[in-house]
């Protein structure tokens, strides 16, 4: 890393702001500063930066890269920006200048897959370098990796390109973004197969220490503000004698504990006293039965599809029936199950999806970098949430209330939740799910039963309605047939009909 550094040192005083800089290098940077989070999207949509938020970008940029904070994009800071990085955020909103945590596993003994190694190095060289970067974590921690060959493990490795079928996010070619690794507890690391991978040598990167970060991430670090930490978010070049910085060593021990050599024993007893116990995913959860379930969300995604979420499954509702039941996480990788709800925006072409205090963003099925996020700025554990084509907002609700949300401006959220009553007449409190859909009604659901409003937002007369006879395409329930069944079946034509 050093030479690097050193040359940007020396570079530094003869070149800050002498040059006028081409408008093709400062929209490179505005991506780049939004791609890593050091800038929000503005309130008048994608094009128009306000020039102060770029420069308190710039600023928080050039701090967090320990160059001179002028808030100006100068020879330096474009330097920086070009250099090869992890393409995770830096959500260095915070002044602390120490590791930052984003989740942690639940267990000690993790175990792990390399499911294809790069093309640029021996097989042995390049596994030796893998197993190495995890060895500098269980070093300092009582964590311990064990390898698996087959079926399932917690931290997942391989080598991805442009394109690929089982990741959301795309790697760029050559340079730039090298590699990126989910968070506790999804456990996916990818390293950029159009990279340079070598090992030993100055040429190139060096997969034990990009790997080594990787696994810092999937472990639960995030980047760090000190740029000789192996958390840097700018990969410093290959180090002969490479080591953890006191910040990495704080933040693993901050997650894990201290190695203490004999907790270590007693571990290592009980992984050879158990050796066969077979390595479950995921808690196994029951297929939903779409006629006899509540929903967690549902959505009228891209392409006017209506989507079913339940439990670990979500499922399409055509006119004619329902798709096949699907995994979440088979759809949408690294998004979980049991959501609290989802809403697509043909606005923005965003899929957000809500569980606990996070929320995560997809366009179609790909992930947007640098989520998921926390929900800071309304409350966690939301009810449902829908897309209002009249306004073009977003709500979310919570409870009673709800929070009315601009997705491309900075809203306002002093003066919510209000009251769902005061806008959404007759809706039940804690619905468990709400749409808009194509017949450009907005839908209710909660527990068996949905409630349609009509263009004033009140719930229409003959409603709430059954989930399962109207839209799951189920029978009726045969033990009654009051005035409700005859109803339903009028609706299920009627909802079918207007797609
Ligand atoms: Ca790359
Ligand atoms: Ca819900
Ligand atoms: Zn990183
Ligand atoms: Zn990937």
């Amino acid at each position: 890393m050093n030479w690097q550094r050193l040359w940007l040192g020396f570079l530094l005083p003869l070149t800050v702001s002498c040059r006028a800089v081409g408008p093709g290098e400062k929209e490179a940077a505005v991506d780049y500063l939004l791609q890593y989070g050091y800038l929000q999207k503005p309130l008048e949509g994608p094009d128009n930066f306000r020039p102060e938020d770029v420069i308190e970008a710039l600023r928080a940029f050039q701090e967090a890269s320990e160059l001179p904070v002028s808030g100006q994009l100068d020879d330096a800071t474009s330097a920086r920006m070009r250099q090869p990085r992890c393409g995770l955020e830096d959500p260095f909103n915070q002044k602390t200048l120490k590791y930052l945590l984003l989740g942690h596993w639940r267990k000690k003994h993790l175990t792990f897959r390399i499911l294809n190694l790069p093309s640029t190095l021996p097989s042995s060289t390049a596994r030796a370098a893998l197993l190495q970067a995890f060895q500098y974590w269980s070093n300092v921690a009582p964590l311990t990796f064990r390898e698996v060959k087959a079926g399932w493990a917690d931290i997942r490795l391989s080598f991805h390109g442009r394109h690929s079928l089982y990741c959301s996010n795309s790697f760029d070619g050559p340079g730039r973004v090298l590699a990126h690794a989910d968070i506790p507890e999804l456990g996916s690391v990818h390293f950029d197969e159009d990279e340079l991978w070598t090992e030993g040598t100055y040429r190139g990167v060096n997969l034990r220490i990009i790997a080594a970060h990787e696994i810092g991430h999937a472990l639960g670090l995030g980047h760090s503000r000190y740029t000789q930490a192996l958390m840097a978010p700018v990969y410093a070049g290959y180090r002969p004698y490479f080591k953890l910085h006191p910040d990495d060593v704080a933040g693993i021990q901050a997650l894990y504990g201290k190695k203490s050599p004999e907790i270590e024993e007693e571990e290592e007893e009980e992984d050879t006293a158990l050796p066969t116990i077979p390595l479950v995913p995921t808690e196994p959860s029951p297929m939903p039965d779409p006629c006899s379930s509540d929903l967690d969300a549902v959505m009228l995604g891209p392409r006017g599809k209506t989507y079913a979420f339940k439990g670990n499954y979500v499922w399409t509702v055509t006119d004619s029936g329902l798709g096949p039941l699907f995994q979440v996480s088979a759809l949408w990788e690294g998004l979980p199950g049991n959501l609290d709800a989802a809403v697509y925006s043909p606005r923005t072409q965003w899929i957000h999806f809500f569980k606990g205090d996070k929320v995560w963003r997809y366009i179609n099925f790909k992930m947007s970098p640098g989520f998921p996020k926390k929900l800071n700025r309304v409350g966690p554990n939301l009810d449902a949430a829908l897309y209002w084509p009249i306004n073009k907002k977003v709500f979310l609700f919570k409870g009673s209330g709800y929070w009315q949300w601009d997705e491309l401006a900075t809203t306002d959220f002093s003066r919510y939740p209000k009251p769902t009553k005061g806008l959404f007449t007759g809706v039940p409190d804690q619905p468990s799910a709400a749409m808009s859909w194509r017949d450009g009604r907005v839908y209710f659901f909660k527990g068996k039963q949905y409630w349609r409003l009509n263009q004033q937002l009140r719930a229409e007369k003959g409603f709430p309605r059954d989930i399962a006879h109207n839209w799951m395409h189920c029978r009726p329930p045969n033990t009654t047939a009051s005035d409700g069944d005859t109803d339903s079946s009028v609706t299920g034509t009627d909802h079918a009909a207007t797609g």
